[in-house]
């Protein structure tokens, strides 16, 4: 591993430390989306299935008593002290809705058709707990009016935070204005704070490797014609609309994250400079994308600012307290102790990338339910620059808008259900970046991504699936998915098959695109070694340490392997969860940490099979 991805994988490692809480909360709500397969039990009648799942707080905590009601005669299941519920011979499709006097839950009800063991609910015992709340990327080609968000007194940015040649006149002469008809970027998060709480607007997905954790897929959107990304209705529980901050950090560069750890990060920015450009192959762009007059740039490539080699992660917050943009750590670098708030706060965090400041948050969301619009101005986005030599264009400067690189503003709309759009008449074009996954972790599972095709009467997609061979078509194989969504995750599989899955774009003509196809095998993981790992060996007593073991194939390849964890000596405990610690672990886990209590030697075991390794830690006072 090089340095600079040793280096990225820390900062994603603090970053979830740091969320710790959130991705708790996160995966609470995301499972909710997750259908995960318990089939082949024994005792159930042929024909049927098993359902399962937990109903819980918005802090995780299982909410006991909660009767589940079944659609076509299936009776009811209720949660017990840990909001944990069962519910045999169950057969078709059937509804489930919890209730429980006093309570609201998120989602209402959820359908079901197929074994799974993660139909969870949220619930909120407070009962002004009512809307919907949408959460929308937007970008707009078009020229506009700006926004709706005052920007009056704004003081824009000081070009001398810019990285050379940008932040002096050497940049020559701006010569051309573009607009970028595609901005694709994975987002690594969103979420909102106020001085009391933190919460995520989570868009992710993940799967389950332990009990409190799991692997992250991250979405990727194309910014220019992201819709209705997502529903966070959640956010209503307890009014938390007093939010003082919203926030959204995106990813400024292609990154290829190791197979089994999740989908590889995207940032591309098509922008068509015309003619003029057409035989200039840019110093930074992406020429194996790049095609006629488009050009393709990582969007880090695109920001006016420096240590470009650094991690590209660009942190945009939006703040009631800020009065004009601004960026903090405009050199990319790392920051150590970094305080994303303005309020006094016990908040740390590290991160390597720059935290843009944008002004203007003034939501009211507390009247009436509510669609926030992350707004990115792309029109005349993308600046060109003739280097001080009018004459050549071959060596011309391209760049983010100086006068302010990220036009983006978030804004509140009345909330409107999906409304149909005038076709087109024309067939859709396919989705782009598809991609798949297969895991085997505390579940077996596929995953499926895929960036909708920018068009604007996109509709839906649907995923048609066949064992072995390629479906033909939209009649050929099960659908398995319909909706406008950006990722599945298929847990109705068995193991040591090939799945291949179809991906049809329809339109609102009703017209359907060819579809792509995409397959993988879901052959067991079978490991010849494992490796556990501490984050350090060598602690003092109150400290913690975070521990993962990795198993390793035949070719060699490294994965994720859940372990049985247990502790032998006197030192301290471990644990999942924070709160519960033992010597042994009751489930098996990727990680777990470790918190020291007494000085001395430990050693913590990782079990896999037959497979084990161990990690000395040495406690001292
Ligand atoms: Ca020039
Ligand atoms: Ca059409």
């Amino acid at each position: 591993m090089t340095r600079s991805a040793a280096a990225r994988l820390i900062a994603l490692e603090v970053y979830s430390v740091r969320k710790h809480r959130l991705v708790y909360v996160l995966i609470t709500i995301a499972i909710v989306f997750s259908v995960s397969g318990c089939f082949g039990r024994s005792g159930t009648t042929p024909g049927t299935y098993t359902a399962s799942g937990f109903v819980r707080d918005s802090d995780g905590n299982g909410i006991d008593s909660v009767i589940l009601g079944f659609s076509g005669g299936f009776g009811t299941a209720t949660t017990d002290i840990d909001g944990k519920w069962l519910k045999n011979g169950l057969r078709g499709t059937v509804t489930v809705t919890p209730r429980k006097t006093g309570y609201v839950f998120t989602p209402s009800n959820r359908e079901i058709s197929r074994p799974t063991s993660s139909v969870s609910f949220v619930g909120s015992s407070d009962a002004a707990a009512r809307g919907k709340l949408k959460v929308s990327l937007m970008g707009s080609t078009e020229p506009r009016v700006r926004s709706r968000v005052a920007l009056s007194d704004l003081t824009p940015f000081d070009p001398e935070v810019y990285a050379p040649p940008f932040n002096s006149e050497a940049k020559g002469n701006l010569v051309g204005r573009y607009t970028p008809h595609s901005v694709i970027g994975t987002v690594h998060g969103m979420g909102v704070a106020s001085p009391n709480y933190r919460l995520p607007l989570e868009c992710l997905y993940t799967v389950a490797e332990g009990p409190y954790s799991g692997v992250i897929l991250l979405p990727a959107f194309d910014f220019a014609f992201a819709k209705g990304i997502m529903y966070v209705d959640y956010l209503l529980e307890h009014g938390r609309y007093d939010f003082t901050v919203v926030e959204m950090e995106i990813w400024g560069e292609n990154m290829s994250l190791e197979r089994t750890d999740g989908f590889s990060i995207l940032s591309e920015v098509h922008v068509d400079l015309g003619d003029e450009y057409c035989d200039v192959s840019f110093p930074k762009e992406l020429r194996g994308k790049s095609h006629g007059t488009v050009h393709v740039f990582q969007l880090v490539d695109l920001i006016p600012l420096g240590k470009r080699d650094h991690i590209a992660l660009v942190r945009l917050s939006f703040d009631h307290a800020v009065d004009r943009p601004y960026i903090v750590n405009p050199d990319g670098s790392y920051v150590h102790d970094l305080n994303p708030y303005f309020w006094e706060c016990n908040t740390r965090m590290g991160l390597a990338g720059y935290v843009i400041y944008l002004p203007g948050l003034d939501l009211d969301l507390s009247s009436e339910s509510a669609h926030l619009i992350f707004d990115w101005d792309l029109f005349d986005l993308i600046e060109v620059y003739d280097n001080g030599t009018p004459d050549d264009v071959s060596d011309d400067l391209i760049t983010l808008r100086l006068d302010n690189p990220f036009p983006i503003t978030l804004r509140a709309e009345p909330y409107e259900e999906l409304e149909p759009i005038i076709g087109d008449g024309v067939q859709p074009p396919e989705v782009s970046e598809l991609d798949i996954l297969f895991f085997d972790l505390v579940e077996q599972q596929v995953a499926i991504r895929w960036i909708n095709p920018p068009t604007a009467d996109f509709r839906q997609v649907h995923i048609v699936r066949k064992e072995s061979v390629p479906p033909t078509g939209i009649e050929d194989g099960d659908v398995i998915y319909v909706g406008s969504g950006y990722m599945y995750q298929d847990d109705d599989i068995k193991l040591g098959k090939e799945y291949f899955y179809r991906v049809i774009v329809e339109d609102w003509d009703g017209l359907l695109s060819d579809g792509k196809t995409i397959s993988i095998r879901t052959d067991p993981w079978e490991f010849t070694s494992i490796r556990a790992h501490a984050v350090q060996q060598s602690v003092s007593v109150g400290e913690m340490v975070r521990l993962w073991a990795d198993g390793y194939t035949t070719p060699g390849e490294r994965r994720r392997a859940v372990c049985r964890w247990e502790l032998d000596g006197d030192v301290g405990g471990l644990t999942y969860d924070w709160r519960n610690y033992s010597t042994v672990l009751d489930e098996p886990g990727y990680n777990c940490d470790f918190k020291a209590t007494k000085p001395g030697v430990g050693v913590v075991t990782a079990t896999w099979g037959d497979l084990s390794d161990s990690v000395t830690i040495t406690v001292t006072e």
